[in-house]
């Protein structure tokens, strides 16, 4: 059976530091998504863009920026995702920046969880999310998502599957970390995630590195991407609003990507934080194509 694949565009940048994500949508569009994925044998559905709050041209000093739109924007998310999966299919969230994965996994933690699946989500970025309100730098939500999955965010931004936390700390996997605040690291700490750092990445290669990520995903296993774009060396994906540098490169992120589309438990995907506005010629978009499409089962050997 031809599995569908649903666009949904969600144009928007109001969690993050930098002006630009809201681009991100149509500059994946126009890099060529849809037809990618056709060309791989999926129906796929472009949904198009979502209709949330604009960014509000004054950005507060303290707190936490912009909260009644990022709701705002994960409910039109969360009920988006939601409609894709009641209708059997994989929805494809094009963002915008992260703080809208806390919408999106919500919706499928219910669903994985109604199935009787089990959900591992990997969730590659720099960064890992993880602030809560009082720990967060900066105020920007898109540093939050986590958090809030894990139950420990702002109340009107957990609860959102149905249980206190859409995650349970061994849930999600982290991939490519190099940027972590202070408080942040006490947070991985205190709560027991997994993150393969970098660091962890060079010492081992990405292929040890992914066979552990993966290591427990089986049969009955709902795996969800949130791929932030940043997690990408900013020599290959200058497009993001915070590069990082010492990032996989591209070859290590297709490796990445395969060895997820191996397991053929891929369920849902987040694609965020493309900046078309600090991006060369679309390069970065056109780069999350070509790993979205090995994600979805692209493959150089001839079989
Ligand atoms: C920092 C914060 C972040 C993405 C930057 C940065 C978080 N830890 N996330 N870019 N995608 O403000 O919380
Ligand atoms: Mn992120
Ligand atoms: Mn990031
Ligand atoms: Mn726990």
């Amino acid at each position: 059976m031809t599995r569908t694949l649903r666009l949904i565009g969600a144009p928007t940048d109001i969690g993050a530091s930098t002006r630009g994500a809201g681009m991100g949508p149509d500059a994946l569009r126009v890099a060529g998504l849809a037809n990618t994925l056709a060309g791989l044998g999926f129906e796929v559905v472009d949904g198009g863009n979502l209709a949330g709050p604009g960014t509000p041209w004054e950005v507060p000093a303290e707190g936490l920026h912009h909260l009644p739109e990022v709701i705002a924007w994960n409910r039109l998310v969360h009920d988006a995702v939601d409609q894709a999966l009641e209708a059997g299919q994989l929805p494809v969230l094009l963002g915008g920046d992260h703080c809208i994965a806390v919408g999106s996994i919500s919706a499928i933690a219910r669903h994985v969880r109604q199935r009787r699946q089990k959900l591992r989500v990997l969730w590659l970025d720099a960064h890992t999310d993880v602030n809560t309100e009082t720990t967060s730098p900066s105020g920007n939500m898109h540093g939050m998502p986590v958090s809030c999955l894990l139950g420990h965010g702002p109340a009107a931004l957990t609860g959102w599957s149905g249980e206190p936390a859409a995650l349970a700390h061994d849930a999600i996997r982290f991939l490519g970390i190099r940027s972590v605040d202070a408080e942040e690291k006490s947070a991985i700490r205190s709560l027991g995630l997994g993150v393969f750092d970098m660091r962890h990445i060079d010492e081992h290669g990405m292929r040890t590195t992914m066979t552990e990520a993966l290591q427990d995903v089986d049969d009955d296993t709902h795996l969800h991407v949130s791929f932030d774009l940043d997690c990408l060396d900013p020599d290959y994906a200058p497009g993001v609003g915070t590069g990082v540098r010492g990032g996989p490169t591209w070859r290590e992120m297709q490796l990445c990507m395969e060895m997820i589309a191996d397991t053929g438990r891929l369920g849902s995907l987040d694609v965020v934080e493309l900046n078309p506005a600090l991006d060369v010629r679309n390069r970065t978009a056109e780069i999350a194509v070509e790993l979205i499409e090995s994600l979805f089962g692209k493959s150089t050997l001839v079989r």
